[in-house]
């Protein structure tokens, strides 16, 4: 298995915004520098390469980024979400860490951010360039302190789709890649409502169905078998890769 180095120190940005007003209490309580598991392997391993998703330029950017799947989510507490512009939302971060949680939008947009132009591939043949902005996960698992015997993030989402819950995971090496991030904007502006509005996940070195829209929560994990049907994801579930490689 490859290892990669990841470049993020997260622990500043918390202390310098930590009393600021929208901030959560567990925004605060992670300035103590949690120094998880997996970011202390990480770094003992370090040096190694890292293979990394092409990345283009703003003339590459596709006039309109479409949506696939669900288009929004169709619940009262969305919609109401949806009308207040998403300030209430929260990432729940749980499972096996040291501080589980929640971020508020602010809290996402506190952290230091990455904005990567990517291709978005889907597996129903066809593809999309957009710009996306967000922290990248490492920051918030390294603030989270991933514990010993973590192996998968689950990603929540909020979305139904035919009467089954949308969820997808991915293991600690794409967990901890720099162009894995919680993105809140795509080409610079707020997500729109079909691209996963107010969170989404993008994976780049993956396809389409892996890039989680509508996130409600994180779960760091051992394993993935007693989650849903066992294979790791919506689509998985039904039969598609776990690991989706472009
Ligand atoms: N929550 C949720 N995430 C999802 C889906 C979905 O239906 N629900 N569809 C997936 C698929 S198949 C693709 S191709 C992309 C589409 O992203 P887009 O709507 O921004 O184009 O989202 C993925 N993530
Ligand atoms: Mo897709």
């Amino acid at each position: 298995m490859q290892r990669r180095n990841f470049l993020v120190a997260a622990g500043a940005a918390f202390l310098a915004g930590c009393n600021e007003i929208g901030k959560s209490e567990w925004f605060g309580k992670v300035v103590e520098g949690a120094e998880g598991w997996h970011r202390g392997l990480h770094r003992a391993l370090g040096g190694g390469r890292i293979t990394m998703a092409p990345e283009y330029t703003r003339a590459d950017l596709s006039p309109y980024f479409r949506g696939n799947g669900s288009l929004t989510v169709d619940t009262e507490a969305y919609r109401a979400a949806e009308g207040s512009g998403f300030a209430d939302w929260r990432l729940r971060v749980g499972g096996l860490v040291n501080n589980p949680g929640e971020l508020s939008m602010q809290d996402i947009r506190a952290l230091p951010q990455r904005t990567q132009i990517t291709r978005h591939d889907c597996v129903e043949g066809w593809s999309a360039i957009g710009e996306w902005t967000g922290p990248q996960l490492s920051s918030i698992l390294d603030a989270a302190g991933v514990q010993e015997g973590a192996n998968f993030i689950v990603f929540r989402c909020a979305d139904d789709l035919n009467g089954a819950r949308y969820y997808e995971s991915c293991d600690m090496d794409d967990a901890f890649h720099p162009q894995t991030i919680i993105a809140h904007q795509l080409n610079g502006e707020a997500l729109p409502v079909r691209n996963g509005a107010p969170l989404r996940l993008r994976i780049e070195r993956q396809l389409g169905y892996k890039h989680a829209k509508y996130l409600t929560g994180i779960d760091v994990v051992a394993s993935l078998d007693d989650i849903e049907r066992g294979e790791g994801g919506y689509w998985e579930d039904r039969g598609y890769q776990w690991y989706a490689g472009i």
